[in-house]
């Protein structure tokens, strides 16, 4: 207790010492000052301790809005405590200097587990990585009296698992192909900022040559590491796997199918036979839909095809949204000619609902992306992407309810680029 009623009465006597050695005189006491000593108390040293730590061993960040509150009981507050979290995998780190609680002892604070990455383009904070955090505390006593003291704890950040996410951190990313065959990644907020879906980071380059591909697909995980893999098709009808790593980064492709050509689309990342691995679906020229279940390996992440349905030519746009709506399983949503769009709920045996129209004027878009979960309600969201303006896509947010499935949300996603890329997946 001692060293907490200090504080207060050293600030106030050197405020007048240096109001005094301004020159000015002194006003007069109010009746309630104390007559202050111009010669500081002499101090003892007291050892500064942790004394206990409030670190949780596991922060499941989808159940508390995306926060984490550490605290450290600190023997005395004459301190300044200096908290560094490490993500083990990466190495990435975020640092915190946490002042003086006014009252008592307890030095708190609020992560919102974002750290701040420096780029070219400027400074932007990005969702921080899942996994285990090495959490040191170093409280260092004010007065410099006495050495530091040391507490490290370990906390495992997790989030609600996100078939879209690419980098480990919970939210969708989306891929985007340029016309020179540059493949661009997009991490976006794992939660709406403000009531709008936001990027994060600035886009990363995945790679170049894939202009080589008709089709970009991200499929969910297929197998490998417990991340989102993508498959690409390519002129020829060779089908590719390119396995993520779950840092935005990818194995080498491989070879996993050929024979593709004869699909003149194909849609990945719904289970639609509620076996929780994620399917694709593909439409050939006679309005055949094909189903390919997957596997769960990556060395044979599909079967062979199964005909789920007839008469799909009417549409010249098909996605695989997850499960957007009502039923068990994964759903699709397919554009027809006339712009019109309609949502296939699966029903967990490879089969589907009868469809419900979503609604007319979906013709403006050249591109429908099945994204996971962009605003962190449980429930597979999509994007439309190809409007010119500052709006070059729109999200479309899933409701839960199949006679009105979606809602359009603005986003920053694509700002002025809604005709820069020729694939979004
Ligand atoms: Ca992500
Ligand atoms: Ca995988
Ligand atoms: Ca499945
Ligand atoms: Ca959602």
């Amino acid at each position: 207790m001692q060293f907490r009623t200090t504080r207060p009465r050293l600030a106030t006597a050197v405020l007048t010492v240096m109001t005094l050695g301004a020159g000015a005189i002194a006003a007069a006491p109010t009746a309630s000052a104390a007559p202050l000593p111009l010669a500081l108390p002499a101090k003892a040293l007291v050892p500064i301790e942790i004394e206990a730590a409030h670190v949780p061993a596991v922060a499941e960040l989808d159940k508390t809005r995306g926060r984490v509150t550490l605290s450290w009981m600190l023997s005395h507050a004459e301190a300044h405590l200096d908290v560094t979290l490490t993500h083990i995998a990466t190495g990435k780190e975020f640092r915190k200097r946490v002042p003086a609680p006014s009252v008592g002892s307890l030095f708190s604070f609020t992560w919102d587990a974002v750290i701040d990455e420096t780029t070219a383009d400027g400074e932007r904070s990005v969702d921080v990585p899942n996994g285990k955090y090495a959490v040191e505390a170093e409280a260092t006593p004010l007065d410099r009296a006495g050495a530091p003291a040391y507490q490290t704890s370990f906390m495992n950040i997790v989030r609600t698992y996100n078939p879209h996410d690419y980098n480990d951190n919970g939210s969708t990313d989306t891929f985007a192909r340029d016309a020179l065959g540059v493949l661009w990644r997009q991490d976006m907020k794992d939660r709406p900022t403000s009531g709008q879906i936001r990027t994060s980071a600035m886009p990363s380059r995945v790679g170049g040559g894939w202009g080589a591909y008709k089709q970009i697909e991200a499929v969910g995980n297929l197998g490998g590491a417990a991340h989102g893999d993508l498959v690409a098709v390519d002129a020829s009808g060779v089908q590719w796997l390119y396995l993520g790593k779950g840092d935005g980064t990818f194995a080498p492709r491989v070879k996993i199918g050929q024979g593709w050509q004869v699909y003149n689309k194909i849609a990945g990342g719904s289970d639609v036979n509620g076996d929780n691995r994620p399917d694709l679906v593909a439409t050939d020229s006679s309005g055949y839909l094909w189903l390919h279940k997957g596997t769960g390996s990556y060395s044979k992440p599909f079967t062979d095809r199964v005909r789920i349905g007839t008469g799909w030519q009417v549409y010249n746009h098909l996605t695989a949204v997850g499960n957007a709506a009502g039923t068990s399983a994964g759903d699709l949503v397919a554009r027809d000619t006339s712009g019109v769009l309609w949502l296939h709920q699966g029903n967990g045996q490879g089969g589907f609902a009868p469809r419900v129209k979503v609604g007319g004027g979906w013709g403006i878009y050249s591109q429908l992306v099945g994204a996971g979960d962009l605003d962190n309600d449980g429930r597979a969201d999509m994007i439309a992407y190809g409007t010119s303006g500052q709006y070059g896509a729109y999200v479309y947010r899933s409701t839960g309810v199949a006679t009105a499935p979606f809602s359009r949300q603005t986003t920053d996603l694509y700002s002025y680029q809604g005709t820069r890329y020729t694939s979004i997946a």
